[in-house]
């Protein structure tokens, strides 16, 4: 703000023009209670409030409120220009500040001096940061089910948590994953992962299958779940098997050398048993534990339950994002500043200059000025003379015009 002291008694009062408010910043925030980035489906814009002007008698204006995004724990931030990881947001309460509010514009309290006793200046607010982020989610369980559509990883989730994902008996009922709280001995819990059925290809890509890996990349063991009801249960399992080998993980071990814990569901079948002996034969002798269950019927579920349990107390963690380093964003030099034509005139770019300009209002004669010895000082002027600018020429700053003159 631009404004003077008037009172009666007072015949010259000084400047009084307060500052404007901060801007507010955009902060993503872990809520546990979020469980899907479905939000930032339906909305992909959000911004922050700008801060409010300053007032006379040197009354700072009140700063811009805080945008807090929520997002559930797991989420990755990224640039989306550059790809670079600005976040990794997996602990409850974590918080980061992805784009600070612009500072609030001086008013002309500030400006005065022993020469320029009434200043009529006065600046903007800085403009404040926009970028495009690209958001991830990888969830977070302690455990994954994987197997072929239809193997009854829903069922299983549904029998040992208060989860209620879908069951249905055709392939890819579920599209979304799941996840669920168990309780085993009533208080020690495991958070399980149902995902949707993976197919041969699905680590390249080919069907559903890759979409849903990464909600494995944060799990410390897997229970491989294989159809009892199946054709070739064996030939799904080596088939998916060789899927967890192929997905490239950025996070913790490769899926194929997570610890692996193989459960043939549908033991209510009579199917299911006489492939029973055959299947625990060879998955023994590859090296894996085995367990036989119903999901139906609960038939050998908390037997299950107990030797997941053992497993994962042995498993190793999966460091959060621990091959990728999150960037902090480079220091730029701010006074660095280049010079370019562009339609007859000249573009002087540069992060301080575009800023300041920004911040500037052309409109007062000693905010001009003051403009003007900002260029000198920063040797911005010298530049466009050597490059042979003339008066009359335009020179664009940001999304300012301005006419060279002497
Ligand atoms: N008889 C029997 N049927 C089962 C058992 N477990 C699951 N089913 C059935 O198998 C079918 C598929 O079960 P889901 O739990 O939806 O299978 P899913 O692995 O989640 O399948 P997708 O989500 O498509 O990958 C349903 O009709 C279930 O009722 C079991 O132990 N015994
Ligand atoms: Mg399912």
């Amino acid at each position: 703000m631009i404004s003077f002291r008037r009172e009666a008694h007072v015949p010259r009062g000084g400047p009084d023009g307060g500052d404007g408010g901060h801007g507010g910043d955009v902060v993503f925030y872990v809520d546990s209670n979020v469980s899907s980035l479905v939000k930032f489906h339906r909305n992909v814009h959000f911004r922050a409030e700008n801060g409010r002007h300053g007032g006379k008698s040197r009354k700072t204006g009140a700063s811009g409120d805080t945008l807090r995004l929520p997002v559930p724990p797991g989420t990755l931030i990224r640039s989306a220009d550059s790809g670079d990881l600005l976040a990794d947001l997996t602990e409850p309460e974590q918080e980061v500040v992805i784009l600070a509010g612009g500072r609030g514009g001086r008013g002309n309290i500030h400006f005065a001096n022993s020469v320029q006793q009434a200043p009529l200046l006065a600046e903007r607010g800085e403009p404040g940061e926009e970028a495009w982020l690209l958001l991830e989610l990888k969830l977070i369980a302690d455990v994954g089910i994987v197997g072929v559509p239809n193997a009854g990883k829903s069922t299983l989730l549904t029998a040992v948590s208060a989860a209620r994902p879908k069951v249905a008996n055709y392939p890819f009922t579920t599209l979304q994953p799941n996840l669920g709280v168990v309780t085993i001995d009533d208080y020690q819990t495991m958070v399980l992962a149902d995902i949707p059925g993976l197919i041969e290809g699905a680590a390249e890509g080919v069907g559903l299958g890759h979409e849903f890996l990464r909600h494995i990349e944060r799990t410390r063991m897997l229970i491989h779940l294989l159809d009892g009801a199946a054709k070739e249960p064996l030939t799904d399992w080596a088939m998916i098997n060789q899927e967890l080998a192929l997905y490239d993980t950025s996070l913790g071990l490769r899926l194929d050398e997570r610890p692996q814990l193989v459960v043939l569901n549908k033991m209510d079948l009579p199917d299911a048993q006489a492939w029973e002996p055959i299947i625990e034969e060879e998955v023994r002798k590859a090296g894996y534990p085995f367990c036989s269950i119903s999901a139906v019927t609960g038939q050998g579920v908390q037997a299950m339950l107990y030797k997941t349990k053992q497993m994962l107390d042995e498993a190793p963690e999966v460091a959060p994002a621990a091959s990728e380093e999150v960037v902090i964003r480079a220091a730029e030099d701010e006074n660095v500043f280049t010079i370019e034509r562009e339609d007859g005139g000249w573009r002087v770019h540069g992060r301080k200059i575009e800023r300041i300009a920004a911040m500037t209002y052309f409109e007062f004669e000693a905010t001009l000025l003051r403009f003007q010895q900002i260029l000198e000082s920063m040797g911005i002027s010298e530049a466009l003379e050597e490059a042979g600018v003339e008066v009359g020429d335009t020179v664009y700053i940001g999304d300012d015009t301005l006419e060279w003159a002497e």
